[in-house]
Order: structure tokens, then C-alpha cells, then sequence
């Protein structure tokens, strides 16, 4: 294990220009859904990228990109996918990083399918897994999980706290 993995960690990182937070989804027919994500972490100023990338369709790709997450200075990684919804499972498998998962709609099962296979994660594994069409808690949630280490974003999420309870709706 290097030296910079044994400190705290705080983000941002000094000098750090790559993405603290990636969105990967199955397909580009995902991306409607998705992109309430990044417009979320936008909201609260966090570098992020969104990508497609299938667990079933592009498997190397998916692995080189969650084993190389956490040394581009990922903070977490949310994975949006339908159907047999593999891509969350198959990614927290290759990374130490939190792993957000969203099931989404859209099959004929509506997104139970793709719900049952990001939740029931076995032992050991875990993806944090958000509603059916969740990303927009989903980057809630990443930006909860980034706020630990960085005030900035925990003003904006009070902000944005007291902003739900004077009734704004995301
Ligand atoms: C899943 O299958 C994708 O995440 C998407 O939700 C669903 C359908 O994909 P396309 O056939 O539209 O590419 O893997």
C-alpha cells in the first residue's frame, strides 16, 4: 500500500483536476436518467465524468476502469444500469471505493429486475443502492459521502437541506 493511501483523505486533493466522483451507466439510453446525476454533483460544484459502459457489453472496460478508479482520485463511483443490472455488483467487486448503485426502469419488469439484482448484494460486497430512477439521490448521497472530508460541499449540502424544508423539490 503507498504512503498517500495510509493518510486521510481529503477532498479535493491539491492540484486535483480528475473527477472525484464517476457516473457509469449501461447504455446510452440510460443517460436521460443519469444526467439528473451530474446535474446534482454540478450543483455542488463536484468534478465528476459520466461514462458508458456495460457490464455484459464492455467487461474489460468496466474492469480497467473500477480497478483504475481509486488511483485517478475517485471518491465514489455511481452506476446506473437496467434489466439484469450487473454494472454496480461488477465494479464494487474491483474497488475499494464506495459504490453507489441505481436500478432503473424501463424493461418490462418496470426496474424491479434491475433492483433485486443491485440490492441483494452477497456478503461482503456492498452497493449502497438508491430507488428505482434514483440518481438524483444518488449524487446526493456522493456528495454526503465527499462531505466528510470537504467543508465546502458540507455548507452546500446544509444549504441544500434547509432548501427542502422551505419546500424546493429536486
Ligand atoms: C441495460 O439494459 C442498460 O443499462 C439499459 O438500462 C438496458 C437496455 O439497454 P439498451 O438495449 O437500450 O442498450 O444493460
Amino acid at each position: 500500500m503507498s504512503d498517500e493511501r495510509q493518510e486521510p483523505r481529503r477532498w479535493p486533493r491539491d492540484g486535483e483536476a480528475s473527477p472525484l466522483v464517476g457516473v457509469l451507466c449501461g447504455s446510452t439510453s440510460d443517460l436521460p436518467v443519469m444526467q439528473q446525476a451530474t446535474a446534482i454533483l454540478e450543483r455542488f460544484g463536484i468534478p465528476h465524468e459520466i461514462s458508458v459502459l456495460s457490464a455484459h457489453r464492455n467487461p474489460d472496460l468496466v474492469d480497467e476502469y473500477a480497478r483504475t478508479a481509486d488511483e485517478r482520485g475517485m471518491a465514489c463511483i455511481i452506476c446506473g444500469a437496467g434489466m439484469a443490472n450487473h454494472l454496480a455488483g461488477a465494479v464494487a467487486a474491483r474497488t475499494a471505493l464506495p459504490v453507489i448503485g441505481v436500478p432503473l426502469a424501463g424493461s418490462k419488469l418496470g426496474g424491479v429486475d434491475a433492483l433485486y439484482s443491485t440490492v441483494q448484494m452477497p456478503k461482503g460486497v456492498p452497493v449502497a443502492t438508491v430507488a428505482i430512477d434514483g440518481a438524483v439521490n444518488a449524487a446526493i448521497l456522493a456528495a454526503q459521502i465527499i462531505a466528510v472530508g470537504d467543508p465546502d460541499v458540507r455548507a452546500k449540502l446544509h444549504e441544500f437541506k434547509d432548501s427542502l424544508a422551505e419546500g424546493f423539490r429536486p
